[in-house]
Formats: structure tokens, sequence, C-alpha cells
């Protein structure tokens, strides 16, 4: 697994922080030993099935463990995240869980948390580790390491086309941590690996299906040479099959479709030959953010950064893959 700059600098303050021997000045507040606290959960939007799976992963294990639940959804709006995690700080919550939508507009979030002595788990997302640091301003990281998802997706490309072709790109949302690094990770693969499959175009479709359609139709007009769409997330995705269908185009067979995420609508396209592959990206988080805050009660020590395991869907086991797919 690539060692990003985000990992070892968080690794590094978490180890600075770990040789504290008395609760260092930067050290992430303690939480206490209990049977069921009360959290708070703030979420970015519910503008997609990735979004409103990941809510309902939460919730159903807040209610498993008897946890009170204070839910949140900012609407799309870092603005309004900031001030949800504020309000939660407000109303005395033990525990938060944040995705932050983007990387640096919630950093007064992240802090603010920590001035009240309250520890922030980051769930999905993640900030700039150059303005908070994993195990010292935060608890920790859950979530999939994205550069490796782009580099997955860029390696099964190359594979795919044998290293030729034009790519457009459609990006998620600006400024966010899937956005970013899934940029790097695969457009730095395809540069490394493959001088002769050009990037042609990138622009954001905000994680969303029907912006997706629209960036993808406003590329395809630009660049009707394309071969390859490689999308941050499924649902863009699948609003690029429209809009190559809509400019007459077979996806599957006259442009090849790659992504990100593993949702149903996805892995079925894969099965229709519609879509070319898919790196899974679970939004499955309640269990296990939830027991990284019992361990964290309990006491036990938690590492800065937790990386979920992503499966690959592509031709080959879409099939068998369908009825997991979220
Ligand atoms: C990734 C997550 C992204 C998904 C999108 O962990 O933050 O946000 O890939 C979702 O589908 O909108």
């Amino acid at each position: 697994m690539l060692i990003t700059r985000r990992k070892l600098l968080a690794a590094s303050a978490a180890g600075a922080a770990g040789l504290a021997i008395l609760p260092a000045f930067g050290e992430v507040p303690p939480l206490k030993k209990k049977d069921t606290y009360k959290v708070g959960f703030a979420q970015t939007e519910s503008n997609n099935p990735w979004r409103l799976a990941q809510t309902a992963s939460m919730q159903d294990e807040a209610k498993k463990r008897g946890c009170q639940l204070v839910y949140t959804d900012a609407a799309g709006s870092a603005a309004k995240q900031v001030a949800d995690v504020n309000s939660m700080i407000a109303q005395g919550v033990d525990f938060i869980f944040l995705a932050p939508r983007e990387e640096k507009p919630l950093i007064p979030a992240v802090m603010a948390a920590k001035k009240a002595g309250i520890p922030v788990l980051l769930i999905d997302r993640s900030v700039d580790p150059s303005l908070a640091k994993a195990g010292e301003d935060y608890l920790a990281f859950v979530g999939s390491n994205f550069i490796e998802e782009g580099q997955r997706v860029a390696d099964w490309t190359i594979k795919k086309t044998g290293g030729k072709g034009k790519i457009i790109e459609l990006e998620g949302t600006i400024g966010s941590s899937p956005a970013n690094d899934r940029k790097k990770g695969f457009d730095d693969t395809i540069k490394a690996k493959a001088p002769d499959l050009a990037l042609l175009a990138s622009q954001s479709g905000d994680f969303a299906r029907d912006k997706g359609r629209q960036v993808a139709e406003t590329l395809l007009q630009a660049h009707p040479d394309t071969t390859v769409v490689y999308a941050h997330n499924d649902e863009m995705a699948i609003g690029a099959i429209a809009a190559i269908e809509a400019a007459g185009k077979k996806p599957g067979g006259d442009i090849l479709v790659v992504s990100i995420d593993g949702e149903k609508d996805a892995v079925q396209a894969i099965i229709d030959g519609k879509m070319g592959a898919t790196c899974e990206c679970s939004p499955r988080f309640g269990p296990k953010a939830f027991e990284i805050m019992y361990k964290y009660g309990s006491g036990e020590k938690i590492p800065p950064v937790i990386i979920n395991p992503d499966r690959f869907f592509d031709a080959s086991n879409a099939k068998d893959m369908l009825a997991t797919a979220f």
C-alpha cells in the first residue's frame, strides 16, 4: 500500500503523541468508559446512494448499541457542517463522528470539538494533514485509501486498453479528500505507466449522477475522440453512460467507463457490459466506527489511520458480487 504524505504525517504525529507520558498539550480528549454514549454524526449531504447507505449504517449501529444519535445533514455546505458540529458540541455529546465534506473548511470544527474536550473520529473523508493531525487533533481517520483506489482503476484501465486511448475524468466534490486523492492516484499512475493514454480533460460532477451526466455530455462534445471515462464515483459514471448513449455511442464498446464505489447499479452496469470496472469503497461504516469509539473509551490505543479493505469488481466477478453491493 502506498504510504501517502498524510499517512506519514498522521503516523508521526500519533507516534509523537504516543510517546507522551502525561497527557500532552496536543493529545486527543479522553472518553469515559460507559455502556452507551450520546454521539454526534455530521453527514455531508444525502445526494447519492453512497451517502444514504453510510447514514443508514451509522443509524443502525447507534440503535443496536442503545446510543443516542444526534444526526445532522449539511446538505452539501461545508459551512453548515461546521455549524452542525458546533451545535453538537453545545448539546454536550460525548463523541463526534465526522465525514468532513472538504479538507480545509472543516478544520475549525475539528479544533472546536478538541477545545470542548470531545474526541472526533473522521469517517470516510479526511482533513488537510498540514492543518490537523490524527492522534493529536482528532482521534483517527477510518476509511479507504483513495490514492490506492485511483491507482487500482488506472492499472486495470491500462491493462484493458493496452495503454492506448484518450481519457476524460469526472472529479468528485472539489476540495474533498476522495476527489483529491482519487485524481492523484489515477493520473499519476497513467502518466507514469502509459504515456499513450492521454488525459484530455477533467471536471467536477460533485459525486452526483445528473451533474456527472451534464459534465460528461460537455466533455464528450469537446472531445469526440474520447475512448475512456474515469469517474471518481459510480453515480457520475452512470450519468456518463447516459451521456455516451445520448451521443449515439456504445458504453463498453466505443467508450470504456471505469469508476469507484461499487454500488448496485454500477455492478449491474458491469454485468450488462456498459461499465468496465469499479473499485469498491464501502459506505458501511457503522460497526467499525462504533467499535473504535468503544475501544477508545475502554482505554485501548487507537491507530491514527485505519484503512478499510476495498474489493474490485469487473466482468470476472460482478455477477457473484451483486448481492453484496450496497
Ligand atoms: C468516499 C465518499 C464519497 C463516495 C461518493 O469515501 O466520501 O462520497 O465515493 C460519496 O459516492 O458522495
